[in-house]
């Protein structure tokens, strides 16, 4: 009935555990070695969860700023697993995290040296791709194949989707250009871990390499995704080996493709030693992609209408987003903070009401990417910004887990757990344009939600906690013969759509609507757009309280 973030504690930032039906009002934490009281402490008072009505109270320790191993005891009550205070605490969370994008590699064997015991063979060549007859153009006619290897699998499944793979590597690169420093440091033993570059730019090449390979050289449109024609079985990705398409041209993807190769292209100028010629080649694709969205501005991806015209029917993940005025400005500040040419600034709106990012509304990138800049909009972009996260705050310590996550039932969506890390970004974006502390402390609050602190009381991350999320819907874990699952997975979390409909799930509250069960697709998927969130969160909390 403890319910805390179940790595641990940063010697100087809040510190709160939720016990859920308190029967005591006092608490202690001990010394898990000595067993002495470190702490004494009463319970807050009693709070009831909206959706739940469950009772609960607060117990703030925020005053034991010692390093070790404790746990919490309610006098004359429960008693919680071990946790740690540390300096560096997430480090490794942080690590993982991004490891876990290693682990999502197509075309490639993971050897055992970086993959451990998930050691696996290569999946997906994806060179030798069919073009879908929605996609067959003078320059790539019929029966004609192209070639688009590496990349990322999305999620669960084994396909590769432009669209997600924006507000992915986005938020990626965003890491990157926010706390660069951090991020040389942050190791992942990864094939790539010998070169002068950090292993997260080593990583988001991966996926950039085969975004590349998306655009259509003729033109510059952007192929939707590249996919099977169905869902996989529960099978290893070498025996996933069912034909491969690339799937028509769409808007959304020209547009997300301009985004991320206009910011690669920023990132990746710093290491034209280590991959001559790199930057330029994102910068061309992007304004060329840029382009065709001009010539092309309403081609949206609707699979239904794709199928009743064309053979195969394709029924993977759809990512259809038919409002495309926020990818515009997405792409068009990425292209101007890049350029500095004004074309772009015209066209860069940012939000004045901020939206939490998702993969269909990524208006807020905008704002983000403003931040970068040096022009006329910068200030209203941050303002935005601020007035968002003041939202975010207001009457958090009014709810039961005290955390932004879940103070509305609208958090609660397909891939609830990327609501949380979102917030946290914009709430960390906050702090770097105020320097006040409120704001990332609220974001660590909501990754002590994601680490176990929350009404399901799962560590959400696969390979942490003491109560970790142990049967992801992702093929390759189900199916390694490994009881583990891949590490450094964000399960997607509670998800009342229970669109999966699978009979394990325990209740109907929206907090609670989660089952940690390989069924259930809708609240215990993983995905590259939730895992990269993760990785933002985690690691800038890092930087800025593990010292
Ligand atoms: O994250 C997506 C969610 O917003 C949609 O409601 C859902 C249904 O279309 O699809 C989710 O994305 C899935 C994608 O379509 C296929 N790969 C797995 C993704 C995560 O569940």
């Amino acid at each position: 009935s403890i319910r805390l973030n179940q790595v641990g504690f940063y010697p100087h930032a809040p510190k709160v555990a939720v016990v859920v039906n308190p029967t005591g009002t006092e608490f202690v934490v001990k010394d898990a070695r000595t067993k002495k009281v470190a702490l004494k402490g009463e319970l807050g008072k009693e709070l009831e969860n909206q959706f739940s009505g469950k009772k609960s109270r607060v117990a703030d320790f925020s005053g034991l700023k010692k390093q070790g191993e404790f746990y919490i005891e309610i006098v004359g009550g429960a008693k919680s697993a071990n946790f740690k205070i540390n300096k560096r605490v997430h480090q490794e969370v942080a690590a993982a995290a991004l490891k876990g994008f290693y682990y999502q590699r197509a075309s490639t064997a993971l050897p055992e040296q970086y993959a451990g015991k998930w050691a696996r063979q290569a999946g997906h060549p994806d060179d030798r791709v069919a073009i879908h007859a929605s996609a067959i153009s003078s320059s790539r006619p019929e029966g004609s194949v192209m070639s688009a290897p590496q990349g990322w699998y999305d999620a669960g499944d084994y396909n590769k989707y432009i669209v997600n793979s924006g507000i992915t590597m986005g938020t990626l690169l965003s890491l990157y250009e926010d706390y660069p420093e951090f991020c040389k440091g942050l190791d992942t033993n990864i094939p790539e871990s010998a070169n002068a570059v950090p292993d997260i730019l080593d990583e988001i090449l991966w996926n950039l390499r085969w975004m590349l390979q998306m655009q259509d050289p003729a033109d510059g449109g952007v192929y939707h995704k590249l996919t099977n024609a169905n869902f996989d079985g529960t099978i290893m990705p070498e025996a996933a080996t069912k034909p491969r398409y690339v799937v028509e041209k769409s808007t959304a993807a020209a547009l997300n493709f301009a985004a991320v190769t206009a910011q690669s292209y920023r990132v990746y100028s710093k290491f034209e030693k280590d991959f001559p010629g790199l930057a330029d080649s994102c910068l061309a694709a992007s304004k060329k992609a840029w382009k065709w969205a001009e010539r092309n501005p309403d081609l949206f991806y609707v699979q239904e209408e794709m199928n009743k015209k064309f053979d195969p029917d394709v029924t993977t993940g759809a990512y259809g987003d038919g409002h495309v005025e926020d990818e515009w400005s997405w792409a068009a500040t990425e292209l101007y903070v890049s350029t500095g040419e004004d074309g772009f600034l015209k066209r860069a709106n940012y939000a004045d009401e901020l939206r939490l990012p998702s993969w269909n509304q990524v208006s807020a990138l905008s704002n983000y990417a403003l931040l970068k800049s040096t022009s006329r909009h910068k200030s209203e972009a941050g303002k935005a910004i601020i007035q968002f996260a003041d939202k975010l705050l207001k009457d958090v310590d009014r709810q039961p887990f005290q955390t932004v996550m879940g103070k509305s039932v609208w958090d609660f969506s397909w891939g609830s757990n990327s609501v949380a890390a979102n917030q946290g970004i914009a709430l960390l974006q906050a702090y770097k344009l105020t320097d006040d502390i409120k704001y990332a402390q609220a974001a660590l609050g909501n990754l002590d939600y994601l680490l176990g602190r929350n009404a399901t009381n799962y560590c959400f991350l696969t390979g942490f906690g003491t109560n970790p999320v142990m049967h992801p819907h992702h093929r390759p874990s189900a199916a390694d013969g490994v009881v583990e699952p891949v590490p450094g997975l964000l399960s997607g979390g509670p998800n009342p759509g229970k669109q999966d409909k699978c009979t394990t799930y325990t209740s109907n509250s929206p907090d609670e609507s989660f089952t940690d069960d390989y069924c259930s697709y809708a609240s215990n998927e993983i995905a590259i757009n939730w895992n990269a969130p993760m990785v933002y969160l985690v690691a800038a909390l890092e930087a800025i309280f593990g010292k």
